[in-house]
């Protein structure tokens, strides 16, 4: 019997270490996505994207749509994203991450919901959940999927500060900067099929603070009369802050059915976004049971409502998208419950 154990144990291995070595092959940069960050280069109109807005901005969150075989709910799911998106009238919609599993579902079946978002003409933008390019997909060959839409707005950004799709838009009123929502991709598993996860690096929080500064000498420039840019920030794995928050931060909305999956180490991102005083909200997804609202040290965290079903998890919660409306100042933040 041991022996028999022993056998199963180390087939297991040879597997996740050629299913490894074959994701670590998928993850050399092809060169259409080579690009260097040079913290001392001056931030320029390449490093941006303009979304031309109203007085205010509408942005519609939607996240962990999970349209794969863990979804016992698909034609609901669409439904629900046609729904939401109807209702919302927004000026961006932010895909937080975990499109799908790509292990389980193929990648033609995961356009189905590319098309949906796509034939509203709002711009949309994404990040990347931990489960999109876990198997078999890489991120890459994702942005290659992106840029076959018109109104996709995601960018691969700079390919030396960790991760892909790290990147900006600004939304401008005229000759005004409204504010700016800030992408940032938050990894995955420490390795496959473990639920631990990656940290932000510190190449991605030196992007951030040199992004913020960029962003607010524009911001300046345009009239803009805050202390700093208003920016959102959108993720999916939540920031360690979000599990402090829960501790001891003050809860503003919804409820946390599940303990806060946070990475192990914490890098230094919530620190960066005190320091700079930019940044009035984070938005993330991932834990699908929790959708709460935070206030956390004067910065609030937010965790989108789950656009999708899995089942057996989160069967019960709230699904719909997370509503922001940013005016220039502050940030106004509502759920878009379907059904209601
Ligand atoms: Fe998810
Ligand atoms: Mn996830």
């Amino acid at each position: 019997m041991k022996k028999k154990i022993f056998l199963i144990g180390v087939v297991a291995t040879i597997m996740i270490s050629l299913l490894s070595l074959l994701c670590a092959c998928g993850n050399k940069i092809p060169q259409k996505y080579v690009k260097e960050w040079d913290e001392k280069a001056e931030y320029s109109e390449a490093d941006y994207r303009v979304l031309e807005v109203g007085e205010e901005v509408r942005i519609l969150q939607l996240t962990d749509i999970h349209y794969d075989n863990s979804n016992n709910r698909k034609e609901d799911t669409l439904k629900l994203l046609k729904d939401t998106i109807e209702k919302a009238d927004a000026d961006m919609i932010a895909v937080t991450g975990d499109w799908c599993y790509m292990a389980m579902i193929k990648k033609e079946k995961c356009k189905e919901v590319f098309d949906i978002i796509d034939s509203y003409n709002v711009p949309w933008a994404s990040v990347f959940g931990n489960h999109d390019a876990e198997v078999f997909v890489t991120k890459y060959e994702f942005a290659d999927m992106f840029a076959e839409y018109k109104n996709c707005l995601f960018e691969s950004g700079y390919s030396n500060i960790g991760g892909v799709g790290n990147y900006t838009v600004v939304f401008r009123n005229g000759e005004n900067i409204l504010g700016a929502a800030i992408m940032v991709d938050t990894h995955s598993s420490v390795r496959m099929f473990s639920s631990k996860y990656e940290s932000l690096t510190k190449g991605q929080i030196d992007w951030y603070r040199w992004t913020v500064d960029g962003l607010d000498a524009l911001y300046k420039q345009s009239g803009g009369d805050q202390e700093v840019i208003p920016t959102l920030m959108y993720t999916h794995i939540p920031l360690n802050e979000y599990a402090d928050a829960y501790e001891n931060g003050v809860m503003v909305s919804g409820e946390n059915k599940e303990k806060c999956c946070v990475p192990e180490e914490n890098t230094g991102m919530f620190q960066a976004i005190k320091d700079k005083k930019s940044t009035k909200a984070v938005f993330c997804g991932h834990d699908h049971a929790n959708n709460s609202e935070y206030v956390y040290e004067g910065v609030r965290l937010v965790y989108g409502v789950q656009s999708g079903w899995c089942k057996n998890y989160a069967d019960d919660c709230i699904k719909g998208g997370t509503m922001a409306v940013l005016d220039g100042k502050d940030v106004r933040i509502e759920v878009l419950a379907w059904g209601d």
